[in-house]
């Protein structure tokens, strides 16, 4: 007997795309329960994607597709139906989801017990309506949650809308998407969301075509855009702003290679990122991150005794990965930190010149236009950024987000085992790669604050000033919480005390990736 597929077809013709790109799947979408026009519409989105979908029921078919059907229907529907040659199993009965899933996949997710019909599987469902806090800092939200494909959605429209200068598009879109992430369970249907903070007009339109759908128009063509690509292109290069990236891309700049032809205009930081471009929008893993914490803690162990690192950003929130390692820097013992961060780039430059590999080389666009000087040792690019003079308490609070700590914002050259390539690219130089680094330093009064706020993500940060301002009238940032009413401080000794002021519950690092 021959397989299924290569028998002779049955009945009507098959609806088939001239290019079928997954030979062993022959979907058919049972009609029932789906209506006619959207039978049409999902054939059509299908076929777009090079899967093969038949007309009529055959014993050609390997996936049938079913919609708001129980798996007591689907069986007894199949049961109705001719029964298979002898020698072929029976088709899969499957739920749309694995439909919609394979087709924003654009390729057959493999079916899991939960896509099955024949077994009646007993789905988690969100109760309807769920109650949500209205702040993300009044919610845990996990690194890994139940609606990522939908919150990725929002989050694509939430940047466009940043790239367009749209701040408050950006912030519905990245308010939807975060009431999304905290979810207990998926969302598989539109009514699930009624009742939950920030789920507009039209961030409910984009989770319905995802939903019935599998993608989103909207989405697919913003991804696609010229304007999306270039910016997002532009803005991933160290120092470039959505403002310049705007300005770049006015004046018709599309590719590196343009940016390339730019590059006398170019700051310093700009000039850096766009010789790094390459290691630098590769993600930097956990282990890098690691491996510099021990190298910074080595150094600012030389420089001052009893002096700490701290990880923050989204490694310490459980991420894996990350665009760039953030360190924090403090000292038990008040004001002992001044003047201590070049000291300890100091050391981080020594400490490891005798080892830089003799020959290196650079990453540089076709036509080489610019000749930079060798690395020395670690460090590739620094900026110091020196705390103001003045009273550092009394400067930055008051309603500004941007902190004012000494800082440096660096690239390292972190090595790496021989061969050792990023997953797909060759490495420009294989025996390092450069990452970003930032270091920070701050006084050990304002560290809770400083610690808090550069431990995110973006988002939480955001909602948790905006909660202490509309909800307690409190002005937070990463310096201190200020009364404004009083005119007075709040001293923190720790996170805990910061979230305990503000009357809200405290949240982990790992339940702060809203
Ligand atoms: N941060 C902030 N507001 C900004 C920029 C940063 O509140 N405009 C805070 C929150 C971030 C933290 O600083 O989590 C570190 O900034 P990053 O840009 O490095 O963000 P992450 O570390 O979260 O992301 P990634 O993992 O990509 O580095
Ligand atoms: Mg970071």
């Amino acid at each position: 007997m021959l397989p299924r597929r290569r028998q002779a077809r049955v009945g009507t013709p098959c609806a088939v795309s001239s290019v079928v790109r997954f030979p062993g799947v022959a979907i058919y979408l049972a009609e029932p329960r789906m209506g006619r026009s959207r039978r049409a519409f999902l054939t059509r989105l299908a076929l777009s994607k090079g899967f093969c979908v038949l007309d009529a029921y055959s014993s050609e078919v390997t996936h049938v597709v079913m919609e708001q059907t129980s798996a007591e229907e689907a069986v007894r529907w199949q049961d109705s139906r001719p029964a298979p040659p002898p020698g072929c199993t029976r088709p899969a009965l499957l739920d749309i989801s694995w439909f919609t899933e394979s087709m924003a996949a654009g390729q057959p997710v493999p079916v899991e017990r939960r896509h099955c019909l024949q077994v009646a599987v007993p789905r988690e469902v969100l109760p309807n309506p769920i109650w949500m806090p209205l702040y993300a800092c009044q919610r845990p939200t996990p690194l890994t949650h139940h609606n990522t494909r939908l919150s990725e959605a929002l989050e694509v429209l939430a940047e466009a809308a940043g790239f367009d200068g749209s701040e408050g598009r950006l912030l519905s879109f990245c308010r939807a998407a975060s009431t999304l992430k905290a979810l207990p369970c998926p969302v598989t249907a539109l009514s699930q969301l009624q009742g939950l903070p920030h789920l507009g007009e039209h961030s409910c339109r984009v989770v319905q075509e995802l939903l019935e759908h599998g993608v989103c128009e909207e989405v697919e063509r913003v991804q696609r855009s010229e304007r999306y690509q270039s910016m997002k292109l532009f803005t991933r290069i160290f120092g470039v702003g959505v403002r310049t990236a705007d300005q770049w891309y006015r004046e018709g700049l599309r590719t590196l290679d343009d940016v390339w032809t730019q590059v006398q205009r170019l700051t310093q930081q700009q000039k850096a990122g766009l010789q790094h471009y390459q290691d630098l929008s590769a993600p930097v893993q956990r282990p890098d991150a690691e491996a510099l914490r021990q190298v910074v803690a080595e150094a600012v162990g030389r420089a001052l005794p009893r002096a700490t690192v701290t990880l923050a950003g989204g490694f310490r929130r459980g991420k894996l990965q990350g665009h760039d390692v953030d360190f924090l820097i403090t000292h038990p013992e008040e004001g002992q930190e001044a003047g201590l961060l070049p000291r300890v780039m100091g050391y981080l430059e020594q400490q490891v010149r005798a080892s830089c590999p003799p020959g290196w080389a650079l990453l540089l666009p076709p036509g080489q236009r610019v000749t930079p000087a060798p690395p020395q040792g670690l460090v590739l690019y620094q900026q110091h950024q020196r705390r103001p003079s003045g009273d550092p308490v009394h400067q930055a609070p008051k309603g500004r987000s941007m902190d004012t700590f000494e800082r440096s914002f660096c690239i390292f050259r972190l090595p790496r085992p021989p061969r050792a390539t990023e997953e797909g690219t060759p490495s420009p130089h294989p025996s390092w790669k450069a990452v970003r680094v930032d270091l920070v330093v701050t006084p050990i009064s304002q560290f809770p604050f400083a610690l808090l706020g550069w431990t995110g993500s973006k988002h939480f940060e955001r909602e948790l000033r905006r909660f202490s301002r509309k909800e307690r009238g409190l002005w937070l940032n990463s310096h201190g919480l200020f009364d404004p009413e009083q005119e007075t401080f709040f001293q923190a000794a720790a996170e805990e005390d910061v979230f305990k002021h503000l009357g809200l519950a405290y949240l982990p690092p790992e339940q702060r990736n809203a």
